[in-house]
């Protein structure tokens, strides 16, 4: 049986993901860590709770030897635009929390989950249809630390054995959770304000293509990773995966399909459009459906269909 701990519990992913992995394995099976932020309720009471900082390796193994933990998700992380802003407590969470995540793996023997980013590119890497092995030279703290975080990871793999895994996520988007400092973060808003508002300012140029994806998706791929058939796996740190690609126009228009009077207007924040412009168009996501059967569920419109119906029905609230 698992015993999984997910750091970073209470973040974009991190909160969706311990839910879920407790409906899989047992409630009492997944510990969802958190350091600052408080859990929601259903988080503090479906299953334990620790306050866990990743960047205090005693704290982090108490925590593993209390509960005889075999897999860690390291969700913890500051996201792009905000790791601009804070690039040494970016490199700090980023780096050397994971550097302690994978020294007490390799000692209890656990496998560790890394999310790695389409930031992990930059403006030299292929933007169109980018390959699983290429350029990796992103111009952000952000994009350091996640090709850092992979090279380590796949470091403690050939070094120590440490059986990580990870994936490079396109921009995420939830109805649970509302994203915080990232590039991708417009795609989540234009939701809400379509509802509340019918009319959007949006930070990112018309023509600026991300690779993007429905939440549901993103939850399903971490923990169908960590349960692939490692002797299928010629990679390790981090699969490229993706859903759909868009502009704020397209996703606009999705939107208008529901909407009609939807309007949106722009009003481009420079480091999120220079961030974003070094990020890739759309990247090649085969390795990860050879190798573990990725397959992605939602596409933009069936994303834009449930999006509109779950928040509205928790705006009507
Ligand atoms: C961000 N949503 O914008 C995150 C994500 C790929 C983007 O890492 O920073």
């Amino acid at each position: 049986m698992k015993k999984i701990l997910v750091i970073g519990s209470v973040g974009q992913i991190g909160s969706e993901l311990t839910l879920e992995l407790r409906n899989r394995y047992g409630n009492e099976n997944v510990v969802a860590g958190f350091r600052r932020t408080q859990p929601s309720e259903e988080l503090a009471t479906s299953g334990p709770l620790e306050n866990v900082d990743a960047t205090n390796i005693e704290k982090l193994a108490e925590v593993i030897k209390k509960y005889k933990i075999d897999t860690i998700y390291n969700l913890a992380a500051l996201l792009s635009a905000v790791a601009e802003e804070k690039p040494q407590l970016a490199w700090n969470v980023g780096v050397n929390g994971l550097y302690n995540i994978l020294e007490v793996a390799r000692e209890y023997k656990c496998a560790v989950f890394f999310p790695s980013s389409i930031g992990a590119f930059g403006l030299s890497t292929p933007l169109d249809n980018t390959p699983q092995d290429t350029i990796q030279r992103p111009g952000t703290m952000y994009g350091v630390t996640k090709v850092t975080g992979e090279l380590l990871s796949d470091y403690y793999f050939k070094r120590f054995g440490v059986d990580t895994r990870g994936l490079r996520y396109p921009g995420i988007i939830s109805n649970v959770t509302l994203p915080g400092g990232g590039t991708t973060d417009y795609a989540v808003e234009i939701y809400y304000e379509a509802i509340k508002n019918k009319k959007y300012t949006c930070p990112l140029a018309k023509g600026t293509f991300l690779d993007m994806m429905y939440m549901p998706d993103a939850i399903d791929a971490g923990i169908d990773i960590m349960e692939a058939d490692p002797s299928k796996l010629k990679h390790r740190n981090a699969f490229n995966i993706t859903a759909m690609s868009f502009d704020p126009e397209i996703i606009a228009n999705s939107i208008k399909k529901h909407i009609p009077d939807f309007v949106m207007d722009y009003n481009v924040e420079p480091l999120k459009q220079k961030i974003a412009e070094s990020w890739p168009n759309k990247m090649n996501d085969s390795c990860a459906r050879e190798e573990w059967g990725w397959n992605p569920k939602y596409d933009l419109d069936t994303m834009t269909r449930d999006m509109l119906d779950k928040i509205g029905k928790k705006l009507s609230k």
